[in-house]
C-alpha cells in the first residue's frame, strides 16, 4: 500500500474551499431523477446530464473531485473526448462508487446490508486503469421502529472496512460513508445517538482491518432532525450536534469529512456547512461537502433535457458550488428564496 500517495490524494479533495460533486447515482436512481422533469433515462440522456455538469466552465475552482458511476466513467462526451479526460481539463480528480447498493439483510425485516465485495479487488483494478483516484461505498442505516438494530449496524460497519482496505491496497482512496437516514419522525437527540454509534462501530473495524485513516475520507450525514419531526432543530443545534459527535467518534488522522446532503434542500446543506465552519475554527478535520442532490437539484430543473438550456443548468450548478464552497471558508452570506 503506498500510503504517502493515498494521503497525497484525500488532501487534495478536500483542498481548501473545495468538495466532491456526488455524480454516482445508479440507474434506477438517475431514472427516478429524471422522470421528475419528465426526461426519459437513457445512455445518451445520461451522458448528455452528465456532460453539462462536467463542462461548466470554471467548476474545477469549487469541485476538487467527482464520484462516478460504473456507466459514467466509461463515457465519453458528444464530441468522443472521454469524462475523465473532460474532468483532467478542469483540475477535477475523478472517483467511482464500487458498491452495489444496499440491500435486504437477512434475518432482518426492514434493514440493509451493502452489498459489492465479490471481485471487488478486481474492479479496482480496473477502475485504477479507467483513471479512478479514489472510491466510494455508502451504507445505509435507518432509524424507525426498532431500527436501528445492532445487528444492522455491525454487518454495515464491517462491510465498509472491508471494502476500505480493498480500495486501500488497490491504490484508491476510500470514501466511507455511513449515511444515517434522514427519514422519519426522531428528533434530533435520536440522530445524534443514532449517528455516534453508528461512527464508533465504523471506526472500531477501520481499525481491526487495518485502514490507513491517513488515507481515507469519511462522507457522513449531519446530526439533524428527521424531515417529518415536530420543531426541528434550527442551524445552530445542528451545527453543534453534528460536530460534537464527530469530535467524539472521529480520529483526528482522518484528513477530512465531506457530507452528504441526505435530502436537505440545498439551502439548509450550503448553511449547515456554513454555521460548523464559522462557529468551529481549528478542528482536527476539515469540513466540506460532498452532495449529490443538494448541489445537483437546481440544475436538473433548469436543464428539463432540453440543449438550449445547458448553460442556464450550468449556471445553477456553478451557483450551488461557489456558495459551498464559500461555506467551506465560513464566508456564506445566505440567500433569498424568491
Ligand atoms: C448521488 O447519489 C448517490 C448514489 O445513490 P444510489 O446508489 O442510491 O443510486 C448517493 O450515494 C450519494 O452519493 C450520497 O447519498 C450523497 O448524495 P446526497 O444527495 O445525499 O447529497
Amino acid at each position: 500500500m503506498d500510503l504517502d500517495n493515498l494521503a497525497a490524494v484525500a488532501q487534495a479533495m478536500v483542498a481548501d474551499n473545495k468538495g466532491l460533486l456526488a455524480a454516482d447515482e445508479s440507474t434506477g436512481t438517475i431514472t427516478k431523477r429524471f422522470d421528475t422533469i419528465n426526461v426519459e433515462s437513457t445512455e445518451d440522456s445520461r451522458r448528455d446530464y452528465r456532460e453539462l455538469l462536467f463542462r461548466a466552465a470554471g467548476i474545477g475552482e469549487y469541485i476538487s473531485g467527482v464520484i462516478l458511476y460504473d456507466e459514467t466513467i466509461r463515457q465519453s462526451a458528444a464530441d468522443g473526448t472521454r469524462f475523465v479526460d473532460l474532468m483532467a481539463k478542469q483540475g477535477i480528480i475523478p472517483g467511482i462508487k464500487v458498491d452495489a447498493g444496499a440491500k435486504p439483510l437477512a434475518g432482518s425485516d426492514n434493514e440493509t446490508v451493502t452489498e459489492g465485495l465479490d471481485g471487488l479487488r478486481d474492479r479496482v483494478k480496473e477502475y485504477v486503469d479507467l483513471g479512478a483516484k479514489f472510491a466510494k461505498w455508502r451504507a445505509v442505516i435507518k432509524i424507525g421502529d426498532e431500527m436501528p438494530t445492532g445487528y444492522a449496524i455491525h454487518a454495515n460497519a464491517h462491510a465498509l472496512a472491508r471494502y476500505a482496505k480493498i480500495c486501500q491496497e488497490g491504490g484508491l482512496v476510500p470514501i466511507v460513508e455511513p449515511e444515517v437516514l434522514m427519514d422519519g419522525d426522531h428528533d434530533i437527540h435520536n440522530c445524534q445517538m443514532i449517528t455516534e454509534e453508528t461512527l464508533n462501530c465504523v471506526f472500531g473495524e477501520l481499525y481491526a482491518q487495518e485502514v490507513a485513516l491517513e488515507g481515507m475520507i469519511l462522507k457522513p450525514n449531519m446530526v439533524i432532525s428527521g424531515l417529518d419531526a415536530k420543531n426541528r432543530a434550527d442551524f445552530n443545534k445542528v451545527a453543534d450536534e453534528t460536530v460534537a459527535a464527530l469530535m467524539r467518534c472521529v480520529p483526528a488522522a482522518v484528513p477530512g469529512i465531506m457530507f452528504l446532503s441526505g435530502g436537505q434542500s440545498e439551502i439548509d446543506a450550503t448553511m449547515h456547512l456554513n454555521v460548523m465552519n464559522t462557529n468551529y475554527k481549528n478542528l482536527p478535520w476539515k469540513l466540506s461537502y460532498s452532495y449529490g442532490r443538494a448541489l445537483q437539484a437546481s440544475a436538473l430543473k433548469a436543464w428539463l433535457g432540453d440543449s438550449g438550456k445547458v448553460k442556464l443548468a450550468q449556471g445553477a450548478l456553478m451557483l450551488r458550488a461557489s456558495l459551498n464552497s464559500a461555506a467551506c471558508a465560513a464566508e456564506y452570506k445566505g440567500e433569498s428564496t424568491q
